[in-house]
């Protein structure tokens, strides 16, 4: 007899609620959760062929060992003291900087990814720390940390209320959304318009976001700090600038004025290739509403003037008096999360505080760039990476120069991948260690709860039990913290997750402002439910968190003014939750609870020295003359930009036949006028090369882009030996971004330039 399971869904940042069909241990059928508190029964493709993702028959099922050069299946025990033997004795004797970590992004969608990490960073030590985030959202996280103190700082658009939506860079459409944890996005938006609410998109595409909206703009990529610096201008200069609250809470407000004086609508008009009078339009537009939110995503991101585009996207939310506020755009909190703190001073954010050995690149965020790994491999010296421990990536195919990195991996002295699949990575490794199958993982969205647009909290058990020759991911991440500390066999997997709960408990009890100050911490943690370590820290963060139970304690004694402790919603009021939260309690929800929508939370959120925002620091005030530089450049006559698929993420989809073929496809798109003057035809052959080389790709003629803009998406490229995706290799794609030589890098971030750079085109007969 089938029966169903819940499942959220791990596939992108929407987390949909999944109803599993199940047959046996098999996942037979998905559809959306009617009663997921959150996302209400919408589903997308992908969520869809999670069953054909979880059964496919490429997914490694044993751990892998280099041995006489090949990959073997081995045992569990044979992995892991694979990695004992080599690790330890790799940092005895060349340091702890000769260790490199390489996350990927799927680890923001697993709790072993967001649980295990960081102690694998500490036990390692190392400060050769890169992620996808380099490739992607790292230049908000620049601009949350100079303007609010903390880089998690990231104010959402409160889609459902807001009167205006201004989006640069985005296709919700088709990527479902990002640093905005929406389900349904679609729906959304065009909920926004159907309440006579306004979406202006701005992208060089006109995109499957773009025809909901009410205007389109398509600007010139790369463009966008300037477009939106001449829209804050703009306010400044009509005097439509109305902060509102914000003017007591905000440094800096009165010198912006000077610093933007050069980015009028007309001097950036011909840099963008719009009109004055259009820019000028749109920031009176954005004023005249009663709320508005700006979101600025990957093609705002991804780009030369990345963290100056972050960064203006907030200006002007606090210039319209939109940040913080419900309609505009606010900041969550997530049940997960720390309990918020009194407003006041904080550490600050600062970059740079390090720097890579080989280029000095900064570090932002404890992380340098990923366009930096091959060199940092390849470099001869002190502190040269040897060995590498890569997790849930691929960044052969997702950064730049694919081919470099190739070869660096393979000169390796030891490289462990947690990986589910054989691809154009993880073949490099020593020891492979995959993970389960999503349906026998459990789920919780430590990360996507902290982006949501409404508060709310969801927890599923594996759909299926694990199968006997698995291990959970999460003890796989233990064992790897065990493995290369040295303690392999001496030490149990629960050891790391219990080690983790006392260190929280010590300091909790110690805390004088916490309310479980002066209490036993063992007896706290006698206290804890759940029946493994990982759901033991949920329970720790849950009863910790925001709407926690405190177990039992009451609330901070300390709240102060400005704080938003979360008290109102979740402890004590009938949300669902009683007298507080506890993984217990969220068990007996298995929809999830709803802790309703987004409240203002500043000052609380601030940790900037100041206590206040810092709507000009330095680091900003330094890239300006830059953005200044940008408005006389010559505009390159082609450039590149990628695109997303419904049916794609990133490199590890195109195994699945469910998801791949039809419009999925890795062509070219180029604009019906470029074609005609290059003397490209539809379907024929194109030679594109840029800065790391060129590459055969099909031309698709389309007036979707702009003229002067190609499109090819990412993620392809799947023609490598030695892996081991049999579906994805038929059909394997070109890899963009082996046409990037990994030098063009936001500065500030350390962010790859993937969209907007320059690139010339001949057709091939
Ligand atoms: N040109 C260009 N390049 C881009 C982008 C772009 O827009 N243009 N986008 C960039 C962005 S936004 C991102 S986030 C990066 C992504 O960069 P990566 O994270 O390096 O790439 P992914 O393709 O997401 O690879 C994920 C890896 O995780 C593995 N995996 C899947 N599920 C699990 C799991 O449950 N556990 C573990 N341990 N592993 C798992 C997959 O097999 C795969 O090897 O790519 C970037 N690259
Ligand atoms: N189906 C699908 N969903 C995904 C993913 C996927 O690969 N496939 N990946 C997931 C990941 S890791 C992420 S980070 C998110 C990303 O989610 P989104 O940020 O929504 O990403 P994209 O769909 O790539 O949209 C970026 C848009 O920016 C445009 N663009 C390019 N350059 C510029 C520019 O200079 N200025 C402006 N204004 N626009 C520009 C592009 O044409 C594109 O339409 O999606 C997630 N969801
Ligand atoms: S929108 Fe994202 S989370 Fe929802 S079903 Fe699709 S892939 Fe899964
Ligand atoms: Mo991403």
């Amino acid at each position: 007899m089938p029966r169903t399971a819940l499942r959220i869904c791990p596939l992108c940042e929407a987390t949909c609620g999944l109803t599993l069909t199940i047959e046996g241990t098999g996942v037979t059928g998905a559809r959306g959760d009617r009663e997921d508190v959150f996302s209400r029964g919408f589903i997308c493709p992908k969520g869809a062929a999670f069953g054909a993702l979880d059964a496919d028959p490429d997914r490694l099922r044993t751990p892998l060992v280099r041995r006489d050069g090949r990959l073997q299946e081995a045992t569990w025990e044979e992995a892991f003291e694979a990695i004992a033997a080599a690790v330890p004795a790799l940092v005895n004797a060349y340091g702890a900087q000769s260790v490199g970590v390489v996350l990927g992004n799927p680890n923001v969608h697993t709790m072993a990814g967001n649980l295990y990490p960081s102690l694998l960073l500490k036990a390692l030590g190392t400060r050769n720390f890169f992620t996808a985030s380099t490739l992607d959202q790292m230049p908000k996280h620049v601009s949350s940390g100079l303007l609010f103190g903390d880089p998690f700082a990231i104010p959402v658009p409160d889609l459902d209320r807001t009167d205006f939506l201004l989006l640069l860079g985005a296709n919700p459409v088709e990527s479902n959304g990002s640093l905005c944890t929406a389900p349904d996005f679609p729906g959304r938006l065009k909920a926004l318009r159907a309440r006579g609410g306004t979406l202006v998109v701005v992208d060089p595409r006109r995109t499957r976001t773009a025809k909901l909206a009410d205007l389109h703009l398509a600007p010139r990529p790369g463009s966008d700090a300037l477009l939106l610096a001449a829209l804050a201008h703009t306010l400044l200069a009509e005097k439509l600038a109305a902060p509102g609250a914000l003017e007591e809470q905000t440094e800096g407000l009165g010198e912006l004025a000077g610093a933007l004086a050069s980015f009028t609508p007309e001097a950036v008009a011909p840099a963008c290739d719009l009109t004055a009078a259009e820019i000028r339009d749109l920031a009176r537009a954005l004023a005249a509403v009663p709320t508005a939110a700006v979101y600025g995503r990957i093609g705002s991101c991804t780009v030369e003037y990345g963290t100056l585009a972050s960064w203006l996207v907030d200006v002007l939310n606090i210039l319209t008096g939109n940040l913080d506020r419900p309609g505009g755009v606010l900041f969550p909190l997530p049940a997960a999360g720390p309990r918020p703190r009194p407003a006041g001073p904080g550490k600050g954010f600062t970059l740079g505080r390090w720097r890579s050995r080989v280029s000095g690149h900064p570090e932002a965020k404890s992380e340098l760039p990923i366009a930096a790994l091959a060199e940092e491999i390849e470099t001869p010296g002190e502190g040269r990476i040897r060995a590498l421990v890569a997790i849930a990536a691929n960044p052969v195919l997702s950064a730049p120069d694919g081919r470099r990195l190739d070869a660096a991996l393979a000169g390796l002295d030891f490289m462990v991948s947690i990986d589910p699949y054989l691809n154009e990575t993880s073949r490099h490794a020593h020891v492979v260690l995959p993970p389960p199958p999503p349906s026998q993982s459990a789920h919780h969205d430590f990360a996507f709860n902290g982006f949501a647009i409404r508060n709310q909290v969801r927890y599923s058990r594996p759909a299926v039990p694990l199968e006997a020759d698995r291990l959970d991911e999460c003890e796989i991440h233990a064992r790897l913290v065990l493995a290369v500390s040295g303690m392999h066999g001496s030490a149990a997997p629960s050891s790391v997750d219990e080690m983790v709960i006392q260190g929280t408990l010590a300091k909790e009890t110690a805390d004088p402002r916490s309310p479980l100050h002066g209490q036993d911490p063992a007896r706290l943690a006698g206290l804890l439910t759940g029946e493994s370590g990982p759901e033991r820290r949920l329970d720790l963060m849950l009863r910790l968190g925001p709407y926690g139970d405190r177990f039992g304690a009451g609330s901070a004694p300390e709240a102060g003014p400005g704080e938003d402790t979360g008290a109102g919603v979740g402890v004590g009021t009938g949300v669902g939750v009683g007298e507080g939260l506890s993984l217990e309690r969220l068990l007996a929800h298995p929809h999830g609870i709803d802790l309703g929508p987004l409240r203002p939370r500043l000052p609380g959120v601030l940790r900037t020295r100041s206590g206040r925002i810092e709507l000009l620091p330095d680091p900003i005030t330094a890239e300006l003359p830059r953005l200044r530089a940008a408005l006389a450049d010559r505009p390159a006559s082609l450039v590149l930009v990628g695109r997303r698929h419904l049916r794609s993420n990133n490199s590890w989809l195109h195994n699945v036949p469910a998801l791949t073929g039809g419009s999925n496809r890795c062509t070219l798109q180029v604009n019906p006028q470029d074609a005609g003057r290059l003397g490209l035809t539809e379907g024929g052959l194109a030679r594109i090369t840029a800065d790391g080389g060129s590459l055969e790709v099909p031309v698709e003629v389309t007036d979707t882009v702009r003229t002067g803009v190609v499109s090819l998406p990412h993620g392809w490229g799947h023609d490598r030996d030695g892996a081991r995706l049999s579906v994805a290799s038929a059909v394997p794609g070109a890899n963009v971004n082996q046409l990037l030589d990994g030098s063009r890098l936001d500065p500030l971030s350390g962010t790859a330039v993937l969209n907007g750079f320059p690139v010339e085109l001949t057709p091939l007969p």
